[in-house]
């Protein structure tokens, strides 16, 4: 395409990429897929040819579009591009550059911003599962700035709380797709698990590692990277997700007793690189492992009382507090964490 296509490139969360409003994308899956590679410059390690980080967290699409919805403003659709193999997959969701989508949403003039703050209603297209972002919109145009941190990112900017309800089972049909909250794969007691992402969730110590490691120091282990990937493609399938060998689902967990005062502490593979901190619906889904009885991150994580729980889930570069509300079935009805995000570039991308 030696035509521009309208694009902002924009932190979300922890994650950084482009966002699209979807009509400004060929409507072709082919075509579309073919672009994004050209936009990222994969496949190539090093993304030299586009505007990837080299780097599966900052190699990631939102395409967002108005919604048709009953009481929903925006649909999502995230993509997830490799970075050094030509795959664009829409297999994950993605709820750090879902920070984004709203504040993009108000520029693109999808939706009306409100005087201070705007809720925003976001169907999520990969899961079906809705989210609503609160954007900070004095004036009735978002800010980026502000006082909220998160860890993982210098600095601070505008507070974007996200809040996400009904995830359990969002890609694999329930929230324990095995029915089991122990199954052993490979002699590793694991967790099958998907409260808004399909994760494996078990103890580092099973895998010989302390779950304290850095994020260098766990890619640069070939032989730990081996033996979970064996477990991956196994757990894959009995998580109906089929085939996993080309998708970045399920995200591999390992969990360690906190060691900072919260409540677990987990190191992650998303699939094959470790996460620099980790993923929001990630954290919500190993949060919700804590709560299973007999499971190997409910045997490690110190669990608060109560049918509200404020969990901090421990990462490489800190932590990610989520807060898990119980139904009257004991079940998480609804998790909401603190998100931030920053426009950085809009303009036009090329392929
Ligand atoms: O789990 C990385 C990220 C993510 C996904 C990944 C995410 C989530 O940190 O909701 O945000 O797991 O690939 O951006």
């Amino acid at each position: 395409m030696s035509e521009g296509v309208r694009c902002m490139w924009m932190r979300g969360g922890t994650s950084k990429g482009a966002f699209f409003v979807a009509d400004d994308l060929p409507g072709d899956i082919a075509a579309r897929d073919a672009f994004l590679l050209r936009v990222m410059g994969s496949p190539d390690p090093r993304q030299i040819d586009g505007m990837g980080g080299a780097d599966p967290l900052t190699s990631k699409v939102a395409v967002v579009s108005k919604s048709t919805r009953e009481g929903v403003d925006v649909d999502y659709l995230f993509l997830q591009v490799f970075v050094d193999q030509a795959i664009v997959t829409d297999a994950q969701n993605c709820g750090n550059m879902l920070a984004g989508v709203g504040p993009f949403a108000i520029e693109r003039g999808l939706i009306a911003a409100m005087a201070d703050e705007t809720r925003v209603a976001i169907f999520m297209v990969n899961t079906g599962q809705v989210a609503i972002a609160s954007v900070q919109t004095p004036g009735g145009v978002p800010t980026y700035d502000g006082d909220a941190r998160i860890d993982g990112v210098p600095g601070s900017a505008a507070p974007i709380p996200l809040e996400f309800r009904d995830t359990a089972g969002s890609s694999c049909g329930a929230l324990l797709p095995t029915g089991n909250a122990v199954d052993m794969i490979e002699g590793v007691a694991c967790t099958l698990i998907d409260n808004g992402m399909p994760c494996v969730v078990f103890k580092a110590a099973d895998v010989g590692a302390t779950g304290y490691e850095d994020r260098d120091t766990l890619d640069a282990d070939a032989a730990l990277k081996a033996r979970i990937e064996g477990i991956r493609l196994q757990a894959g399938p009995l998580m109906n997700l089929g085939d996993v060998t080309a998708k970045s689902v399920p995200k591999m967990m390992l969990v360690a007793a906190p060691a900072h005062g919260g409540a677990v502490t987990v190191r992650s593979f998303i699939p094959h690189r470790a996460h620099a901190t980790i993923g929001v619906l990630g954290a919500v889904s190993v949060a919700t492992a804590c709560l299973e009885a007999g499971s190997p991150a409910a045997e490690l994580a110190v669990m608060p009382e109560g049918k509200r729980k404020t969990l901090s889930v421990e990462h490489p570069t800190g932590e990610m507090t989520c807060v898990l509300e119980l139904g009257a079935d004991g079940h998480v009805a609804t998790a909401a964490l603190l998100r931030t995000a920053r426009k950085l570039m809009d303009g036009f991308a090329f392929a």
